[in-house]
């Protein structure tokens, strides 16, 4: 009898697991498994408003930090050997792109396009410094270890200008053309909300995100000067 009593109450719990996973709509394609992720969505506002002229809204770039997220152990590698983590050109006598978000660790790979002579002068604080001549299509691979948010000219052209951000986390998202911004599979957690604008800097949203599984928070960010 007692084994008939537990027999029904799993069978019951097991019929209110599978209602509950049914209902679950957002994340059909894997019904049986519970999302084990979730996400950040919202939209990126300027002094209250929208972009002020001059002000490039995809060029912000949000992103989680948090003890949590420490970063995964990268071992450090021959950037000459495969491929490139992601491209920062040189074209038409501009960066591009202007704003390039990169994970520490990641190989990026610095080419010009052009045909005339360029350099690219990096400034960073916890990398070497450096400036490489960049002759037309040429380039030259670095890898990038440490988080740093750092700025790169061309000491020919002093109109080329672009900012490489070296993230602790691969979850980061750049706004798109109307300020929206998301970011996904993020592992349920407490973490900050930090979004960076060259005229803005880097700025603290959200001491305390909370982030559920199989759930989407939602986060207004209003960049004051
Ligand atoms: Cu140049």
């Amino acid at each position: 009898m007692k084994f008939r009593l537990s027999l029904a109450v799993s069978l019951a719990c097991g019929l209110a697991a599978a209602l509950t996973v049914a209902t679950s709509t957002t994340f059909a394609e894997d019904a049986l498994a519970p999302p084990a992720v979730g996400s950040v969505t919202g939209k990126v506002l300027f002094d209250g408003g929208k972009a002020p002229k001059g002000i490039e809204i995809k060029d912000t770039i949000v992103f989680l930090e948090g003890k949590s997220l420490e970063p995964a152990k990268r071992a450090k590698r021959d950037p000459a050997k495969g491929e490139a983590d992601a491209v920062m050109d040189q074209v038409d006598i501009t960066y591009d792109p202007h704003v390039l978000p990169v994970l520490a660790g990641d190989v990026v790979e610095f080419r010009n396009s052009d045909q005339i002579l360029h350099n690219v002068h990096g400034t960073p604080r916890r990398h070497d410094e450096f400036n490489r001549a960049t002759s037309a299509n040429t380039s030259f691979r670095l890898q990038l270890t440490k988080p740093e948010i750092f700025h790169i000219g061309c000491d020919i052209h002093s109109q080329m200008s672009a900012w490489v951000l070296v993230l602790r986390t691969p979850f980061h998202a750049r706004a798109g053309k109307r300020g929206t911004y998301a970011i996904k599979d993020i592992p349920p957690g407490t973490y900050k909300l930090v979004a960076w604008h060259e005229k803005y800097g880097k700025r603290e949203i959200s001491k305390e995100l909370v982030i559920e599984a199989g759930k989407a928070a939602s986060v207004q960010i209003d960049l004051q000067k």
